[in-house]
């Protein structure tokens, strides 16, 4: 445990007490509806996502980076610090991985991970920017990757994903993400057709080289670093490329790589229906691919999402989608970013959870649209924060997890362990 078990029960002492009325105030609400207040914990309690290896650092935008004190020197001690935020916490038991950044020994990452109880969860394969220091990459990515006119590129972004996979399955991950910032400019620079084709061509490759129970998400993206086209711009190209490479391949959501103000709680729904929901990356966003903190600009929106999910119940437990979060800024400490995404995507389940569907059906179905929207809304504005602080109790962690990171005195700790504070990996998309 990176935050002490004294700290942390030393932390709750002081809130048990006011945590303990508000719960049994809520449950009495809840219960008054026919709702059991601790099912819906239990519910809640085992709703994890996974926190990004390269969300711990101190993000950047595109123009600068301001590492802050103890910023992790790499992949160990990024782990180090994922750890203390499911130790607070107890809703991020795993890890996303990216490679190169994240290039590491896997005996020492199984080991390290296996110390500190944390598991792994999807890999990401980097080829949207050139690796100087990677002998297996001397090629460069600025004209594009899987879908690079020149077949020595593809061949050299497909070889980097396979080797992705390998260093996953040596770890326990089960999936790979594909995304590439492969695009255009300017109209005319690449032809829109022939460019995708290149990549479905690559993709098949990738897929080809799938270990056994594995699957590959690919993760689509409007525009950024490419700002005329995306190869992979949408979710309808998503789908196109998830149905031609397979059944083992899926669309993974970000929030933030759509248009502002797209529906994509309507996108999540389709590709339930679809069968081709593979896992999301949470972060929040005002104007494009902001990576902020999960439901922290637009919660209702988060929400919305959780709601299509929880709709579709068992349709969905048959997909199985991996939920992690994809972050990365400038002016918080990241751990306390990552543990409030954390809650935020769990308070989106729980007030999804706590929706009265039979109601709603009814209302839906009698076209009475102001009780139908009120209905739903009705799940948004419960205040189910004594639902996420008894998950976390319950689990081991804070109640108030933010104010016992802060007691716990970690970050200056780590601080004083990593002078040499150098960031690595994020800060460029
Ligand atoms: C691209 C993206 C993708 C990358 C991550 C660092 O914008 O969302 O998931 O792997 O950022
Ligand atoms: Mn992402
Ligand atoms: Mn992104």
């Amino acid at each position: 445990m990176r935050i002490g078990r004294d700290v942390i029960e030393a932390s709750n002492a002081k809130l048990r007490a006011d945590h303990e009325a508000d719960y049994a105030a809520l449950g009495e609400r809840l219960a008054r509806r026919g709702v059991s207040i601790d099912a819906v914990t239990r519910q809640v309690a085992g709703f994890s996502v996974a926190v990004p290896s390269w969300g711990v650092g101190t993000g950047g935008t595109r123009f600068a980076r301001f590492p802050g004190p103890g910023e992790p020197r790499g992949i160990f001690e990024k782990l180090d610090d994922c750890a203390a935020i499911h130790d607070l916490g107890r809703a991020t038991p795993t890890v996303s991985l990216h490679f190169p950044w994240d290039r590491a020994d896997p005996a020492d990452l199984r080991a390290k991970a296996a110390e500190l109880g944390l598991g792994f969860d999807a890999m990401n394969s980097n080829t949207f920017q050139d690796h100087p220091d990677d002998p297996r990459q001397p090629l460069s990515y600025r004209f594009g990757s899987l879908s690079h006119a020149d077949a020595a590129v593809r061949a050299q972004a497909v070889a980097h994903n396979i080797e992705t996979m390998e260093l996953g399955e040596a770890i326990g991950s089960k999936a790979l993400t594909v995304w590439i910032g492969d695009g255009s400019n300017f109209p005319g620079q690449s032809d829109l057709g022939r460019a995708f084709d290149r990549y479905l061509g690559a993709m098949k490759e990738v897929v080809a080289g799938l270990p056994d129970g594995w699957r590959v998400f690919c993760e689509h993206k409007m525009y950024e670093p490419a700002f005329y086209s995306t190869v992979m711009a949408d979710w309808g190209t998503n789908y196109m490329t998830a149905v031609e490479l397979g059944d083992r391949a899926f669309c993974l959501v970000d929030l933030g790589h759509h248009a502002p103000n797209v529906n994509i709680e309507q996108i999540v729904s389709r590709l339930i229906h679809a069968r081709k929901l593979g896992g999301f990356h949470f972060n929040d966003s005002k104007y494009g691919d902001d990576d902020l903190d999960a439901g922290s600009i637009d919660p209702f929106r988060l929400f919305l999402v959780f709601n299509e999910l929880v709709e579709a119940g068992g349709r969905l437990d048959a997909l199985g989608p991996s939920y992690m979060i994809d972050q990365s800024h400038n002016v918080t400490d990241p751990i306390e970013s990552l543990i409030r995404s954390a809650d935020e995507i769990r308070r989106a389940y729980a007030q999804a959870l706590l929706v009265d569907r039979e109601a709603l059906r009814g209302h839906q179905d009698a076209n009475d649209a102001l009780m139908a929207s009120e209905t739903l809304k009705a799940g948004f504005r419960s205040d189910v924060g004594p639902i996420l602080a008894r998950a976390r109790l319950d689990a081991g962690g804070a109640i108030d997890p933010v104010a016992a990171y802060r007691a716990s005195g970690y970050r200056a700790r780590v601080a004083a362990e990593r002078p040499a504070a150098r960031a690595t990996g994020g800060g460029i998309v």
